[in-house]
């Protein structure tokens, strides 16, 4: 836990979170500023800063995002249809919370390539 990380006190219950999935090493939720239809964050609860700070200790971690990942879009009807799994590192990606965090987007058509 990261006292100043605003994920890591959702993952506390400081702050109040619209949360779809939880286990014992990942949280997803309903992202505040959802930019489709379904827009959800799946983080792990340990404080990982992004892709670029993952280590050989956190296999167990990011398996367990990508499960929920697919647990989410399961329980959103997104697995037909089609849906995007992105996480963005550092400034020009638009990283703005920097605890390791992986958007499902689904429920309209993508664009590609993203803005
Ligand atoms: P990124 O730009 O990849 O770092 O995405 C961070 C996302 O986090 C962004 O889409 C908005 C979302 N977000 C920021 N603050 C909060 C919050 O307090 N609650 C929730 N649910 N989402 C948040």
């Amino acid at each position: 836990m990261s006292e100043d990380c605003l994920f890591c006190q959702i993952v506390a219950g400081k702050i109040p979170a619209d949360t779809v999935l939880e286990t014992d090493r990942i949280l997803a939720f309903r992202d505040i500023n959802p930019q489709a239809p379904v827009h959800v964050l799946v983080i792990p609860k340990k404080h990982i800063v992004s892709a670029m700070e993952l280590g050989d200790a956190d296999g167990e971690d990011l398996a367990a995002c990508f499960e929920a990942a697919r647990e989410v879009a399961r329980n959103e009807r997104l697995d037909s249809g089609g849906f995007r799994l992105v996480t963005n590192h550092g400034a020009e990606a638009g990283q703005s919370v920097f605890h390791l965090h992986f958007h499902v987007l689904g429920g309209r058509a993508m664009g590609w390539p993203p803005g």
